[in-house]
C-alpha cells in the first residue's frame, strides 16, 4: 500500500511524521510532499536538497496511478474532482466541520462566537466538506487570541489523527455526513478584516473579540492608514491572564 502525505504546515508535518514513524505499519509505504508555491515546508531539513513538491492539478494522473490513500495535512492546494473521485483522499482540517470550513477557522470562531475544533474527513469536490471520519470541539475562552486557540486546535488534530490512524490506513472507519447548515470562510474574508475601519461603532466586547481574533503571534494583520501622515499603523492585542 502506498500513502502520500501532502503538507504545507511545519508543526503538523513534524508531529504526524513522528506518529507514522513510531507506529510504522507493516506493508505501508509513506511518501511526504509539499506544495510547489511558497510552502513553509520547502525550507524544512527533510526537503532541503531533496525537493518533493507535488502539483495536485498537473500531476493528477500520476497521483491516481501511484497512491491508495492521500492525506492532506494543511495542504495549500485545492484537490480537483478527478483526484478525490479516484483516490481515497483524507483531509485534516483545523476547524469543526461544517461550522468553520475554509480558512483560519479559529479567527472566525472568535469573531462570530462559533464552535471550534478539528475534523478528519474524506474529501469530496467541495472544500472541507466530505463525509466525517472524526471531529471534536475544543474549548474557546474569553482570554484566547487566534494563536492560543489555534494551538489548541492543532493539538486536537494530532490527538484525533493518532486515535484514528490505523482505521484511516486500513479504511476501516465509518463516516457520517456533515450537517447541512454550516459556514465557509475564505482567505478574502480574512483579508477584508485586516484594515481597521475607525468609523465603525459597536460594543467594547465586539472590538475586543475583533482585536484578539486578528492577533496571532508575530503576524501583523491589523492596520489602518493615518489620515494626516499616510503612515500605516499596525496593531495587535496581547492578552495575558493569571
Ligand atoms: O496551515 P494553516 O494552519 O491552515 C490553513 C487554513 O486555515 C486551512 O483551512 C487550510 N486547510 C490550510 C491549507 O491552510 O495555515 P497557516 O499556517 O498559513 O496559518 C496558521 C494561522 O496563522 C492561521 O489560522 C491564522 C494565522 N495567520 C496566518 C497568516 C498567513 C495570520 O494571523 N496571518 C497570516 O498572514
Amino acid at each position: 500500500m502506498r500513502v502520500l502525505v501532502i503538507s504545507d504546515n511545519v508543526i503538523q508535518y513534524n508531529k504526524v511524521k513522528g506518529i507514522i514513524n513510531r507506529i510504522n505499519p507493516q506493508g505501508v509505504c509513506f511518501d511526504f510532499k509539499h506544495s510547489p508555491d511558497s510552502s513553509p515546508l520547502a525550507n524544512h531539513e527533510d526537503f532541503i536538497g531533496r525537493p518533493a513538491t507535488v502539483d495536485v492539478n498537473k500531476e493528477v494522473g500520476m497521483l491516481i496511478k501511484s497512491y491508495d490513500l492521500i492525506i492532506s495535512l494543511h495542504c495549500f492546494q485545492f484537490f480537483p474532482e478527478a483526484l478525490v473521485e479516484n483516490v481515497r483522499c483524507v483531509n485534516i482540517h483545523p476547524g469543526y466541520n461544517p461550522v468553520n470550513r475554509g480558512w483560519y477557522p479559529q479567527v472566525f470562531a472568535i469573531l462570530y462566537n462559533l464552535d471550534i475544533g478539528a475534523t478528519i474527513h474524506e474529501m469530496d469536490a467541495k472544500l472541507d466538506n466530505g463525509p466525517i471520519i472524526a471531529r471534536e470541539k475544543v474549548e474557546k475562552y474569553s482570554f484566547d487570541t487566534s494563536l492560543s486557540l489555534y494551538d489548541r486546535v492543532l493539538e486536537k488534530e494530532i490527538e484525533l489523527f493518532e486515535k484514528h490512524f490505523s482505521d484511516i490506513i486500513n479504511n476501516s472507519y465509518s463516516t457520517f455526513p456533515p450537517e447541512k447548515n454550516g459556514n465557509f470562510f475564505s482567505k478574502k474574508d480574512f483579508n477584508n478584516l485586516c484594515e481597521v475601519d475607525l468609523t465603525r461603532t459597536g460594543t467594547f466586547s465586539e472590538f475586543y473579540d475583533y482585536l484578539r481574533a486578528m492577533s496571532h503571534g508575530t503576524y501583523q494583520n491589523l492596520f489602518f492608514i493615518d489620515e494626516k501622515t499616510g503612515v500605516k499603523v499596525k496593531l495587535k492585542l496581547e492578552v495575558s491572564y493569571e
